[in-house]
């Protein structure tokens, strides 16, 4: 991913304005002015057609799944199977064993995170990640060395917010049993070099999981491209429902794992003497899933894919690159994160102003964007920040927005003196 100028030229051309009109959230107003949503990145907003699917869902067919032979649980059952096929799809994987149905990224990290790595890592064994991770892409591998004795290794990054390869590479020996790391930084934006990276760890037969959290979103992503053995996401950031999101995994893998739950849908039978397990994937889907939350997301995935993802791509490179250019403009602006390649986020504070003032003025302008440590507060440490002000761009989202911020960015300047 990371469209390249020439790229850029050749992707087709997203019709913004027609696009604008399938997300009705975007006709309100907040605080008297017309909305700029620059919040993708924290949570996206859903078109039409996602919200129309859950609401035909809920309205006509839903029952609980899995479980009846009357004809309302078998049309959701169907539904439900369904949107596990456009997911396999979506990312190209080998089977629908291999998508799992959780909450969203953090629940799939957590569920690798007991299930894969508890059981089997043990002090010696160490997990890598990098500097920049989200906490849900932390914490999880802090709780498996707590549990199991293993260490956690931090690959280092440079200020421009790139990882630093080759340190990434020494890291890596015959200890490492896995890799943790994001496809694209939520608070930087900066892509990382996925392939590469799951390349080197399985020379050293570790095993990687990537969190697709701001990938999946703004371009196409292809599991078995990638190579890798794990790859989470969130509905919510897909224009999605929240409480969706998906843990892929490689086959092989998830049927070597333990159930993670247990509860009614993973079982096989269930006896005081001996329970036996679900196949794939129900093994790790125990209790009543999100139904209609599956059922949206897989409108959602129908929606982007109408628009083209290169055609997602190359738009929301352009609005990256015209926010850079006009926030450098702006005198004491920095930009937080200038790696070579970026995807849909510009990060930056204003010299004298804490990023939550900044942001409580562009919220007086109708300009919505995050402010705060992005939940990778290891991240702000490393670049002696205590917080940045986000703009992250979605499909809606357009030059005259950029300008909105520009302008709400000059309204701050003037009360800050
Ligand atoms: N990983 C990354 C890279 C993320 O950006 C987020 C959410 C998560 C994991 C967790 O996702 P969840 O759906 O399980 O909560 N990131 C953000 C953000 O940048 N602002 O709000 C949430």
């Amino acid at each position: 991913m990371g469209a390249t100028a020439s790229q850029a030229v050749a992707a087709p051309v997203l019709d913004v304005e027609r696009v604008r009109r399938d997300f009705p959230i975007l006709d309100r107003t907040v605080n008297g002015r017309p909305l700029v949503y620059l919040d993708s990145g924290a949570s996206s907003q859903r078109p039409i057609a996602v919200l129309r699917a859950v609401e035909e869902y809920e309205t006509h067919s839903h029952a609980n799944i899995h479980r009846g032979v009357h004809a309302l649980s078998q049309a959701a059952t169907e539904a439900f199977e369904g949107a596990r096929e456009r997911v396999r799809r979506f990312i190209n994987a080998r089977s629908t064993k291999e998508i799992i149905f959780v909450r969203g990224t953090t629940e799939a990290i957590n569920l690798v995170a007991q299930s894969f790595a508890r059981p089997r890592f043990k002090a010696g064994d160490e997990i890598i990640v990098t500097a920049l991770e989200h906490h849900a892409n932390i914490v999880p591998w802090q709780m498996v060395c707590e549990q199991t004795g293993c260490t956690l290794k931090v690959a280092p990054i440079n200020k421009r917010g790139e990882l630093l390869f080759d340190e990434y590479v020494k890291l890596l020996s015959p200890r490492t049993k896995l890799v943790a790391i994001a496809h694209v930084s939520n608070a930087l934006g900066s892509i990382l070099p996925v392939k590469r990276i799951v390349d080197a760890a399985h020379a050293q037969g570790a095993v990687v999981l990537v969190d697709g959290a701001q990938a999946v979103p703004h371009s196409q992503v292809d599991v078995r491209a990638l190579g890798c053995d794990f790859y989470a996401f969130s509905g919510h950031k897909l224009y999605g429902p929240t409480g969706i999101g998906v843990l892929y995994g490689r086959e092989e893998l998830l049927q070597s794992m333990p159930p993670w739950q247990g509860g009614g849908d993973m079982i096989l039978t269930v006896s005081f003497e001996k329970t036996t397990y679900n196949d794939l994937p129900a093994k790790f889907e125990a209790g009543t899933p999100n139904i209609s939350g599956a059922i949206g997301l897989a409108a959602a995935m129908d929606y982007v894919e109408s628009l083209g993802l290169d055609a997602i791509a190359a738009h929301e490179h352009r609005l990256v690159e015209l926010a850079t250019a006009e926030l450098q403009k702006i005198p004491g602006i920095q930009i937080i994160g200038t790696a070579a390649n970026k995807a849909s986020i510009v990060s930056f504070t204003l010299d004298g102003v804490h990023p939550h003032d900044l942001g409580t003025i562009l919220d007086h302008e109708g300009v919505a964007v995050r402010t705060g440590h992005h939940c990778a507060m290891p991240l702000m440490t490393f670049l002696g920040l205590p917080a940045t002000a986000r703009a992250s761009f979605g499909v809606y989202n357009t030059e005259q927005d950029v300008a909105s911020l520009v302008a709400a960015l000059g309204k701050a300047r003037e009360v800050f003196g």
